[in-house]
This record gives C-alpha cells, structure tokens and sequence, in this order.
C-alpha cells in the first residue's frame, strides 16, 4: 500500500511540479526568490543530530524532561532497532520526547511513522491503524493498554543506540490523518523532501536559525506541531522548548526566541497582559491553522511590542505560504509563497483569477511540498488536484500585486476550525447517528471568539441529554471533536433533493 517513491499514488496522466524550474512562469505567484530545491540538504533530513555540538546538553526540553540533540538521536537509535520489517508503526502522540524518540526511530529505520492523537477513542484510533496498515503501537512507558489490535510496543527515550541518519527521499516518512467533509479522515503520506522543502522555505522565510529557542505547546500529531515544531528544530539546530500545556505563563517563563502557536494560544496570551509582555524579549511570534483574528493581532502588537506574522498550510501540501520576517506585517495577510512553491486563484470555472488584492478566487497550490496523494484513495486524490497537477486547497483567498495572500474562507462549510484542528462535519455526524435516540444530525462551525469556530449540532433525538451526546462522541472520537452545543429540534431544513440546507440552521 505504501508508495515507494513519491509517483506512485499520483492518478494517471497527471503533471506535477516538484520544484518549477526558472523559466516556469505558468500563471500563478511564484516565490520571489529563486527556488531553493538545489540548496536543500539531500544528504541529511535531520543534520543538529549529528552536528559538532550535538552532544551540548539542554537542547530539546519537553516539561522537565531534557536531551541534547546526541542522546535524542540515540534514543531514536534504539526504536529504530525494535521496527526492523515494520510496514508502519503507529504512535500514541503524546506531548513527550517518546513520541519524538518513536518519530526518529520511524525516519531512521525507513519505516513510515503514524501518529494517533493520544486522546482519540476507540472508532477514530481503530481506523487510523487499520487504514495506514501499521503494525505496531509505539506508547510512552506505562502507558495502560489501548485495547488497539495491534502489538503494543513502550518507548523510552532513556534507552540508547547508535543512530543512523534519515536521508531526504520521496518515500513516506509520516502519515498524518486529516478530516474530510465527510467519512473518516485520511491519511496524507509526507515525504522526507517535502519535509525538507518546507522546513528550509520557512527558514528562509523567518530567518530561523540555529540561535533560535524555539517555543510552544502545539500537539505532535498534526504538521503544526510535529513538522514545524519538532522536525523543524531538528533541521535548524534551534533548541526547542515544549511547555506541555500552551498556558501563557509557561509560555512566556520559556524565554523564546520563536514561538509558534495557533490563534486560540494567542488569544490567551492576548487575555493574560502579564505573560504577553513577557514575550516583548521574543524574535518573532508566528501564527497559524486558522486565520488570526485581527483584534488579536493588535493586542499582541500592543503587549509584545511586535505584530505577529501569520502562514497558511495544510496537512497536504504542508506551510506554502508565509509572512517574512522582514516582511510587511498585516493583520488577516498570510504574506507569500515559501521557496519552491506556487500559488494561482481560479474562478467558478478554473479560469484564471486576477491578483488584485480584492477578488476573491479558489487557491490552488503546487510545489515542493505539496503530497502525491491520499492513502489508498485515489479518488480523492484525483478529486484533489486539477488536470495540470495544481492542488485544489478548498480555501478561497485573495492576492494583491505583491502577491501577499489573505485567506478570505473555505468554500465548504463541513470543514470546521476549532481551537486550529480541523474537523470534518460528516465525521462529527456520522458519530452522532450511532447513538440509538439520535434520527438525524446536521453539525456546523458557528464563530467563537476563542476557538475561532465552535462545534454545534442539531440533532433530532429521542430519549438522550445534550450532555449525553456529547459524550458518546467523545467516546468515539478525539476531545476536540465533540460538539460544544447540542440543538434539539423537531427536523433539519431540507431541499426538495432531500439535502440539509445547513444555512437555515
Ligand atoms: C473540549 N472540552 C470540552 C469540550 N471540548 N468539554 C465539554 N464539552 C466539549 N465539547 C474540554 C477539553 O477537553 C479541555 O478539558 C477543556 O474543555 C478546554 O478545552 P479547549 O477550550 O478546547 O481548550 P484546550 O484543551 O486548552 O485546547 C485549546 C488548544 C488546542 C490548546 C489551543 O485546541 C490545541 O492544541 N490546538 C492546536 C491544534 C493544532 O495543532 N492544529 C494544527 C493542525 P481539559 O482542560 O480537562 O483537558 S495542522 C494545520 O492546521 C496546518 C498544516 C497548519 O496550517 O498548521
Ligand atoms: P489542516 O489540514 O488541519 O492542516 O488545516 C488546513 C486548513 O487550515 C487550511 O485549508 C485553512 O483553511 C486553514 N488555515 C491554515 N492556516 C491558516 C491561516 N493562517 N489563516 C486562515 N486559515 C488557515
């Protein structure tokens, strides 16, 4: 199932650009330097863990829990050795230097890493290890028994071997689940150069540097948190500093140069004036997996003393676009492609849209880190990218003349941001129907102040409490997916085909 170079899931006929050459003008917004795909380091994914000063001790902290960039790389060592003729190990993703010891070991041994939020119930976890084919759980010592039909394996980042180092390559090193608007999530298989592209696009972008103290408490399941906050560090040589828990005074205790968060971080540490002044001390304060809302943007400005740049992503195509460090810091602008990638906006009809700063069109990206393809599905896949090879995002965005984008929606409301996790509605539903009273559900995004979007669901049900029904899907599903509010009513607005019109809810 798992492709072994990065052509294989791609449908049939379609043409992609890794890395558009010079004289590639096509019609969208490239970078404005020059495509760095020559100057990525090829010969090592990950080279702080075998630099000189490896061994120099306080280089990545999670909570108290401390390794140099030597001792960790050896602890990936050792889970290397345990995944010998693993197709693809799974990991309970838990905030801890276990989870990064189990990643290191997966790109050190070649065998695909699968992380699974640790807070997942049994329905979500159940199809995460059965669709990406792992054969192994990778725990944090102790950790009770999942009831995962999988062998169990515990993890120490305390346990040592000598470390081969991941090479840059087109075969999956990562499979991160991410929801659609309806079904279960997929899996988006992330190569080690699209890892590399990415990473060494924002390091360009943000001047991130081995100087760097990296900061934040972003989990280690998503691309947020596990490429940019894990992986990125390991490629810069920037210390890294988790806090566990994103509460502001941690955060700002932390002294870092470069923080990372997703707007609901920042709108606490906005709410908490003490421990945003405390960041005045900061190099740069990044946001993003959701748009920032602009308030927010002007308190941060107002406490730290400095405007917070912003960059847009997704699970498939990774960071592509991003506020520079010397760029022009604008609340609700997302700034412009990283290195090796291109960005285009198409009307209803995929006609070319103009970059004029105010009409808003369908983005599309291609590039060096954008993915091949959804695990084991290629009609997704090919529901996803255009003939030409250019990825259908979903968002709908503006570009002005210099070619700074804003984010401006999703042209589907079944996808939901809360808290900067995305959220399938039909995932949310189809955990609602399981219940015995529940008939019908229509789940939707309403706007909230702190998480951006809040999960409500209207339900036609007999016999069950909103509270019931909010635990039976958090029963099913990860925390984060439970509705917030549950709407009881006697049925759900429908066309004349029989469809919900979630508008009128
Ligand atoms: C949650 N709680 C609930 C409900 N939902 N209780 C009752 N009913 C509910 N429906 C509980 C939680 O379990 C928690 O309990 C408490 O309420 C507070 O929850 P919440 O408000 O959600 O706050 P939080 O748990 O502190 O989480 C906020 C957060 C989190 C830390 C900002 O949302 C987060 O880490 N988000 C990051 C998502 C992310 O990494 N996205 C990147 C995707 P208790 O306190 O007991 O635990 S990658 C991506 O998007 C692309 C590539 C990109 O651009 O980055
Ligand atoms: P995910 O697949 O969880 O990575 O979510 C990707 C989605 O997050 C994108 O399609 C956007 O809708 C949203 N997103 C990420 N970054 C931003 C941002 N800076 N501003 C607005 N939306 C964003």
């Amino acid at each position: 199932m798992y492709p072994q170079s990065s052509h294989d899931t791609r449908p049939a006929g379609r043409v992609t650009a890794r890395c558009p050459s010079a004289t590639d003008t096509g019609t969208g917004v490239r970078a404005a330097r020059p495509p760095r795909c020559g100057s990525v380091n090829r010969v090592s994914l990950l080279p702080a863990l075998t630099a000189d000063d490896a061994d120099e001790p306080g280089a990545v902290r999670f909570g108290d829990h401390v390794l140099s960039f030597a001792d960790l790389a050896a602890a990936g060592g050792a889970v290397a050795r345990r995944l010998t003729g693993a197709r693809a190990a799974a990991v309970l993703a838990t905030p801890t230097l276990e989870t990064v010891a189990a990643v290191l070991g997966g790109l050190s041994a070649g065998v695909p890493i699968v992380p699974v939020p640790p807070d997942a119930g049994p329905a979500e976890r159940d199809h995460i290890l059965r669709d990406s084919g792992a054969d192994l759980l990778l725990t944090p010592p102790g950790a009770p028994a999942t009831g995962a039909a999988i062998e169990q394996v515990a993890v120490s980042a305390d346990d040592r071997s000598s470390w081969t180092d991941p090479r840059a390559g087109g075969k999956p090193a990562l499979v991160l689940y991410t929801s659609g608007t309806t079904g279960p999530p997929k899996g988006v298989p992330i190569t080690p150069d699209a890892i590399a592209a990415c990473l060494d696009g924002l390091a360009d972008a943000w001047r991130w540097t081995a100087d760097d103290l990296l900061v934040h408490a972003l989990p280690l399941y998503h691309v947020h948190g596990l490429v940019l906050g894990v992986l990125g560090a390991l490629r810069t040589g920037c210390r890294l500093h988790h806090t566990g828990r994103p509460h502001p005074d941690l955060l700002a205790a932390a002294g870092g140069s470069l923080y990372f968060g997703v707007p609901t971080v920042w709108h606490r540490v906005a709410a908490a004036p003490h421990a945003a002044r405390r960041l005045r001390q900061a190099r740069l304060l990044v946001s993003g997996s959701a748009a920032l809302p602009a308030g927010v943007f002007a308190a941060l400005r107002e406490l730290t003393g400095q405007a917070p740049v912003e960059r847009y992503g997704m699970t498939e195509t990774l960071i592509t676009v991003a506020t520079r460090a010397d760029g022009h810091r604008q609340p609700g602008a997302v700034g412009v492609p990283i290195a090796g990638v291109e960005t285009r906006l198409v009307d209803e009809h995929g006609a070319p849209g103009p970059h004029d700063g105010t009409t808003p069109g369908a983005l599309e990206i291609r590039g060096a880190t954008v993915f091949d393809g959804y695990l084991g599905r290629p009609d997704a896949t090919s529901a996803s990218f255009t003939g030409d090879g250019w990825f259908r995002t979903g968002d709908v965005a503006t570009i002005d003349a210099d070619g700074v984008h804003r984010i401006v929606g999703r042209a589907s409301t079944d996808l939901i941001k809360t808290g900067g996790y995305r959220v399938g509605a039909g995932e949310v539903e189809d955990a609602l129907l399981t219940h015995p009273g529940v008939r019908e559900a229509a789940v939707v995004g309403r706007p909230d102040d702190d998480l951006g979007q809040r999960i409500v669901a209207y339900v036609v049900a007999d016999g069950a409490t909103g509270d019931d029904l909010i635990q039976h899907v958090a029963g099913q599903l990860s925390n984060h997916k439970r509705p917030r509010d549950v709407v009881f009513v006697e049925e759900l607005p429908r066309n004349a085909l029989g469809k919900v019109q979630k508008h009128r809810l």
